[in-house]
């Protein structure tokens, strides 16, 4: 693992300069080609139906998805309704790397920050292995990234989040309420349109204890390495 590690909070750790200017260069692309794929799209909210300022889109088996009937993963992109493509292998390797969890990510749910678009403060909790880190990847502008506690009411923090940073929260932070408060326009010149995109890997479901008949169904699923974050 390339950068400088910071502990930031229990359970989050920050790889400053994770990927270098090449590595990014090539996750952007790659990321721009499964686009083509699985274009970005404007989620609405539930119950409101008020569109998102961010865009997006998902990789991997499972997609994160949110419309007025609620938030949930789905198999298939809501829009053209084909499955998602393949998480590109460079991300399943660094989550490998940095995860320290025994199964690997389902989900890659890719947001595009254009002009003002923003996220607020809330909190991950669609996933049923909640067990497992979530990982986070920053690409293009900057960003003020802000995180508190478990309660809406904790005190919250500011970070700003650069390209190339990984990010991996899990354990007790985990459950932390956290969002965009804004991008800095023009910080960085790696996306071709401006902008920011930001990586979140996650696994959706638990380890399942259903495997060949000879590994037994009925015995207990496999303790994760390590539930939390990384492990440097
Ligand atoms: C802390 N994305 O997609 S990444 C999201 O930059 C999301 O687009 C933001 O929040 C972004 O849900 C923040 C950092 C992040 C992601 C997931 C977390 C922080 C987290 C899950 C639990 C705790
Ligand atoms: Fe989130």
């Amino acid at each position: 693992m390339h950068g400088t590690r910071l502990d930031v909070a229990p359970g989050i750790v920050l790889w400053r300069e994770a990927l270098d200017r090449l590595d990014q260069t090539q996750l952007t692309a790659e990321v721009l080609a499964l686009a083509e794929e699985a274009p970005f799209y404007r989620p609405t909210m539930p119950r409101s139906g008020k569109p998102f300022s961010v865009e997006e889109t998902n990789f991997g088996a499972l997609g994160w998805i949110s419309d007025p009937s609620g938030y949930r993963y789905s198999p298939l992109h809501p829009v053209t309704g084909r499955v998602w493509p393949a998480i590109p292998k460079r991300l399943i390797e660094l989550w490998g790397q940095t995860a320290g969890y025994c199964m690997p990510p389902e989900c890659c749910l890719v947001n595009l920050y254009r002009r003002g678009a923003r996220m607020g403060l809330h909190q991950d909790r669609d996933e049923a292995a909640m067990d497992a880190p979530v990982l986070s990847v920053s690409l293009g502008d900057d960003a003020l990234f802000r995180i508190g506690g478990a309660s809406r009411k904790d005190r919250t923090r500011t970070i700003r989040l650069q390209s190339g940073d990984v990010v991996i929260f899990g354990g007790p932070a985990r459950l932390a309420f956290h969002g965009i408060d804004r991008v800095m326009e023009g910080t960085s010149s790696l996306l071709p349109t401006g902008g920011r995109l930001n990586l979140t890997l996650r696994r959706v479901t638990p380890p399942s204890n259903k495997k060949t008949p000879d590994q037994g169904a009925d015995r207990a699923s496999p303790a994760p390495l390590r539930a939390g974050a990384g492990r440097g």
